[in-house]
C-alpha cells in the first residue's frame, strides 16, 4: 500500500523544504522534488501546510495509581486522545512500587498498555526503592527491555522518595549501563514541613498547593541532582517537568560546563501561572495542582523557559499528562489541598500547544519540530525510527494546518477529563491528518484509527550520551 503525501513544505530540525512524501506501507522511502511525477495507490492533498514528524509524548502517565486514586485516561483513551493532536508516540512510566520488584511492576504496565493503544508506545522505568536488587533490574530492563531511562524523585517521602544515598547509586549504575536518570527534582523534605505548618494554619484551599512548593526548593534539588550526578563521574541526568528560573539556571550552568545534563519543561509552565490558579472561584483551583507547581507571572519564570527552549537548555517539551477529573478526583482534597491528585491533563494538545509559540514569534518552526518531535526520539533511543521525516523512518506523520484553528475544550476534547486546564484556548493552527505507521487515523475531523494498533517500542540508549 503506498500513499503519496503531495504539495505540502516538510519541516525537520534543521529546515523546511517543498518536497512531497512517499511511503510504502509503513515506511517512508523517499521526499521527492515536488515536480517528479509518481504514482501511489493513494494521494494526500497537503498543499500549503506543513508536514512534519508525529509528536513523541515522553512524559505521560495513563492509569498511574496516585494520590488515592489513578489517572481517569486508560491507555485506550489516552492514546486516542494523543492521535487527535498529533501524537503518535508515547513513553510513559511504568512504575515499581516500594518493595515490589521492578520486573513485576514492569509486567503489570505491559499488561495495562498491550493491545489497548491506538499509537506506538514505550516505557521509562519508576524506580519506587534504590536497593540491590533494583539496581540489577536496571542492567537488565536496559539490556532486555528496551527501557533505558528511571525516574527517580526527590519529592514525596515514603512513597517514591528516594534519599541522595539511593540516587547516587541509581546514578552509578546508570552511568555503567548507559541509562539516563530522570529526575523529580523537589526537596520533599522541606516540602513536607511547609505543608504541614499550612494545614496547621488552616490554609487548606488548592492555591496552597504551589505555595508550599516554592521555586527555591526547585532550584535546590536541581543542583544538588546536577551535582549527584558529577559524583557519579557524569551519569546523563534529565531533570523532567522543569519550572523555575533558578532550576534552569542550574541546567544551564552545568550544560555550559560541557555535562550530561538535560531538561524538560510543559506547556502548562510556558502558559499557565499560579495567578489563574487563584483566579478560580471556591475549590476549582484543584484543577490546576500538579507538581512542579504553577509558577507566579509576577516573577520572570515563563520568559525565562521560553528562553531555554530556544537555546537547547531546555531541550524537550512533555505534557506529564496525568488527568484526574473534578469530581470525585480532585475533589478528594476538598478541606486539605495535600489531597488533591497533583496532575494536569494535556496529551492532546502539546503540538498545538507549542505551535501557538512559532505563531506568537517565540520559536521558529524547526525548533518546534524538534521540541515535540526529533530531541525526544534522539534523547530516549528511538531515533531515527521516529521522530523525523526520512527515508527508512516510520511513516509516523502530521499534516499541520497554519491555517486552521483549534479551540480547547472540555467538551470536545478526547481526554477522560471532565474539565480541561486550557479551557477556552484558541490555537492558530491545527493537526488535520494523522498518519501513524502508514495507516490515515485521523483526517478530516474524523478518527479511522483503532484500539490495539499501536506497538511496545523497545528503546536504544540517548543519542546524546557521552
Ligand atoms: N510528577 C510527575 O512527573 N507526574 C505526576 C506527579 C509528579 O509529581
Ligand atoms: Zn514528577
Ligand atoms: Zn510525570
Ligand atoms: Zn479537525
Amino acid at each position: 500500500m503506498s500513499t503519496l503525501i503531495k504539495g505540502g513544505t516538510v519541516v525537520g530540525p534543521t529546515g523546511s523544504h517543498r518536497a512531497d512524501v512517499l511511503i510504502d506501507g509503513e515506511k517512508i522511502v523517499a521526499l521527492l522534488d515536488p515536480a517528479f511525477p509518481v504514482e501511489a495507490e493513494t494521494t494526500i492533498d497537503a498543499s500549503g501546510k506543513y508536514v512534519i514528524p508525529g509528536g513523541i509524548d515522553a512524559h505521560t502517565h495513563m492509569q498511574l495509581p496516585f494520590g488515592g486514586t489513578a489517572a481517569s485516561d486508560t491507555f485506550e483513551t489516552g492514546t486516542l486522545a494523543a492521535a487527535w493532536g498529533g501524537t503518535t508516540t508515547i513513553i510513559d512510566f511504568a512504575v515499581q512500587k516500594t518493595g515490589e520488584v521492578v520486573q513485576d511492576g514492569l509486567a503489570a504496565w505491559h499488561q495495562k498498555a498491550e493491545g489497548n493503544c491506538h499509537i506506538d508506545y514505550a516505557f521509562h522505568m519508576i524506580l519506587g526503592g534504590v536497593d540491590g536488587d533494583a539496581l540489577k533490574a536496571m542492567d537488565q530492563l536496559v539490556t532486555d527491555e528496551g527501557i533505558t531511562s528511571f525516574k527517580l524523585f526527590m519529592a514525596y517521602p515514603g512513597v517514591f522518595y528516594s534519599d541522595d544515598g539511593q540516587i547516587l547509586r541509581a546514578m552509578q549504575t546508570a552511568r555503567d549501563n548507559g541509562a539516563m536518570i530522570m529526575m523529580h527534582a523537589e526537596n520533599g523534605i522541606a516540602i513536607d514541613v511547609l505543608v504541614q505548618q499550612a494545614l496547621a494554619r488552616g490554609e487548606t484551599d488548592p492555591i496552597h498547593h504551589g505555595l508550599t512548593r516554592p521555586a527555591a526548593l526547585e532550584a535546590e534539588a536541581t543542583n544538588r541532582a546536577i551535582a549527584l550526578a558529577s559524583v557519579a563521574s557524569d551519569c546523563p541526568l534529565y531533570i523532567v517537568h522543569l519550572s523555575a528560573s533558578k532550576a534552569l539556571e542550574a541546567v544551564a550552568e552545568a550544560r555550559d560546563a560541557g555535562r550530561n545534563v538535560f531538561a524538560e519543561t510543559c506547556p502548562q509552565y510556558l502558559y499557565l501561572t499560579l495567578e489563574d490558579q487563584l483566579g478560580a472561584p471556591g475549590f476549582e483551583g484543584a484543577k490546576w495542582v500538579c507538581s512542579t507547581p504553577l509558577r507566579s507571572k509576577y516573577e520572570s519564570h515563563q520568559r525565562d523557559l521560553w528562553k531555554g527552549l530556544r537555546s537547547n537548555d531546555l531541550a524537550v517539551v512533555s505534557t506529564d499528562h496525568c488527568p484526574f477529573c473534578f469530581k470525585d478526583q480532585k475533589e478528594l482534597g476538598r478541606g486539605d489541598f495535600s489531597k488533591i491528585p497533583n496532575g494536569i491533563g494535556g496529551v492532546e494538545h502539546r503540538v498545538d500547544l507549542l505551535y501557538q509559540g512559532v505563531v506568537d514569534g517565540r520559536l521558529s518552526l524547526e525548533r518546534w519540530v524538534e521540541t515535540i518531535a526529533t530531541t525526544p526520539a534522539r534523547m530516549f533511543g528511538l531515533y531515527p525510527q521516529k521522530g523525523i521525516v526520512a527515508p527508512g523512518s516510520d511513516a509516523d506523520l502530521v499534516i499541520y494546518d497554519p491555517n486552521g484553528r483549534t479551540h480547547i475544550s472540555a467538551g470536545t476534547h478526547h481526554m477522560n477529563m471532565d474539565h480541561s486546564a486550557y479551557e477556552g484556548y484558541e490555537i492558530a493552527g491545527h493537526v488535520d491528518t494523522v498518519i501513524s505507521r502508514g495507516q490515515v487515523i485521523v483526517a478530516n475531523g474524523t478518527y479511522h484509527g483503532r484500539k490495539g494498533h499501536g506497538c511496545y517500542l523497545k528503546r536504544g540508549l540517548s543519542s546524546y550520551l557521552v
